[in-house]
């Protein structure tokens, strides 16, 4: 019964599909082992079976905003505003705006500490459940505008802007939606047009910002009233004001990895299953084709992108993970968790299990009442940084001879040592296996590898091995199960001079873009 619409709805897209193809070309186009790739989300079609499926699965790609913000990896989260001079997690709506008034504002130490952990972005809360806001909107007077800092005359975000271009961070905005002090809040569409209204000087008045963040919190307002927010027009005038930012949580751009722990899945699919019946063919030949379709589903399911889990969607489309996490037990700054933040080692786990297991780690640092970072997290913050430093200074397999079971015209195995991301090894067309065996001038003592896809022609690896030659026999030391941009293992230590990677599993021919083979330093 289902099927006639959706046929029906196939035929209309496919005109749209095709010239969205053509329009979206990319210049990195891949060898002719490698399908066109050219789109963030597929239409599964009535009659494909499990194979179309996967191999669907394997031609998503990131959009450009998606693929840049991949590889900002390691972002700073700066939770700042009224709850820190109340010492709470979530205000009420209801704090006089006088209690705001850091004492030694200073956010240069801020990005200065972000930017020596080797942070790429800073995303700061302009608003959080309170409604406080940290610049001058015209919309409110619950602002910094009312608070004794600065005379009211302070703008947070614009300070905290100018540091982040000061030491090349880019920016991010944390926009609540849900707002317990707006008393417009409830009144569905006055505050819809009240939140546009922010989210528009927001990215109008400070210059580029890179990434949005939505979290789903839909409380009630200060009238007892739920709002029913009105995502896509919120997404559409991010759209227009910064066509290059992509959106966090609530739009289908960055995922929650569906904890707030650090740890992300082992098994990380970038491409998940989506609801495309509602996709008219218009809509998807639009720069943004899936703002009007997107609904978020349950992002803290163990599995979101196995061939068990994509064998009965609809659609399919390009959702990597973030994984958001604070350096202290809250996410706003309190005086009794100076001693509980978290040490260098744990936050090097944390970024193992994130940034290693595809996903990016975005770190929570709060500023204290003063407005600076307390020296404890600043310290743990370098202290992560100098063991991340050492473990990562050289490559142990760089200037391996390096053979593959095969490769495709111009994508010889070499391209995994080069560290260029833009370049990669791809098997020949029709391949049955797919391995790399390096050899090293001399014997290699190793605890952790890395290994990259070109996502750029997709996520499609499912499973891989690593072996050692011990001089007669090839021994497995590592296993790993999804790639994606980014996979670190760690294991023993291995001394070797051969070492295998072979894919055991794949979506479709691997592209992989970098390996490496590392030493953690000594305790
Ligand atoms: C959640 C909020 O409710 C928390 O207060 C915090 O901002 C976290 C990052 O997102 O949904």
């Amino acid at each position: 019964m289902a099927a006639a619409p959706i046929r029906k709805l196939a035929l209309l897209l496919l005109p749209a599909l095709v010239l969205l193809a053509v329009a979206a070309a990319r210049p990195q186009a891949g060898p002719e082992s490698l399908p066109p790739q050219d789109r963030n989300f597929a239409l599964i079609l009535p009659g494909d079976g499990p194979a179309d499926i996967v191999r669907k699965a394997a031609e998503v790609v990131p959009t450009g905003p998606q693929w840049a913000w991949q590889q900002r990896e390691f972002i700073a989260f700066a939770h700042f505003g009224m709850n820190t001079f109340t010492n709470r997690e979530w205000g009420q709506g209801t704090e006089d705006p006088k209690l705001f008034d850091p004492t030694d504002f200073d956010p240069r130490q801020w990005v200065k500490a972000f930017k020596d952990a080797g942070m790429d972005m800073l995303i700061l809360t302009a608003k959080h459940h309170d409604g406080f806001c940290l610049w001058p909107s015209r919309y409110t007077s619950h602002s910094v505008k009312s608070s004794p800092w600065r005379g009211g005359k302070g703008d947070v975000v614009g300070d905290v802007v100018k540091a982040c271009r000061e030491f090349g961070l880019r920016v991010g905005i944390y926009l609540s939606p849900w707002d317990r002090h707006e008393p417009s809040y409830g009144d569905s569409p006055k505050y819809n047009e009240h939140f546009r209204g922010q989210l528009r000087e927001l990215l109008t008045d400070y210059g580029p910002i890179d990434e949005v963040w939505f979290d789903g919190a839909n409380g009630e307002g200060p009238n007892g009233k739920r709002q029913v927010y009105d995502w896509p027009s919120y997404y559409k005038v991010i759209r227009e004001l910064q066509p290059q930012a992509v959106i966090f949580g609530m739009a289908p751009d960055v995922r929650w990895v569906g904890t707030e722990s650090g740890y992300g899945r082992e098994t990380e699919w970038s491409v998940t299953p989506i609801d495309l019946r509602g996709l008219d063919a218009a809509a998807a030949a639009s720069p943004f084709p899936l703002d009007g379709v997107f609904k978020p589903g349950d992002l803290t399911a163990a599995d979101l992108g196995s061939r068990e889990k994509i064998a009965a969607a609809t659609g399919l489309f390009w959702y990597p993970a973030e994984t958001d996490v604070s350096i202290r037990p809250g996410w706003f700054y309190h005086p009794a968790d100076d001693d509980k933040v978290k040490t260098p080692e744990k936050l090097v786990d944390i970024y193992f299990s994130s940034v290693g297991r595809n996903s990016t780690l975005l770190l929570n640092v709060p500023p204290d009442t003063r407005g600076r970072i307390h020296d404890n997290d600043v310290k743990s913050l370098l202290g992560m940084k100098a063991i991340l430093d050492a473990t990562f200074k050289a490559n142990l397999a760089a200037g391996a001879t390096i053979k593959s079971t095969s490769e495709a015209t111009g994508h010889g195995p070499a391209a995994v040592l080069d560290g260029n991301k833009d370049t990669y090894w791809t098997p020949a067309e029709g391949a049955e296996s797919a391995a790399l065996e390096m050899e090293f001038p001399d014997d290699r003592t190793f605890d952790l590898a890395l290994v990259q896809e070109y996502i750029r022609a997709g996520q499609r690896v499912e499973s891989f091995v690593l072996e050692a030659w011990d001089g007669k026999a090839w021994t497995a030391f590592a296993r790993g199960t999804t790639i994606g941009y980014k996979r670190l293992l760690r294991f023993a230590p291995v001394t070797a001079r051969k070492v295998r990677l072979t894919i055991e599993r794949s979506r479709a021919c691997p592209a992989l873009a970098a390996f490496g083979l590392y030493r953690a330093p000594s305790k």
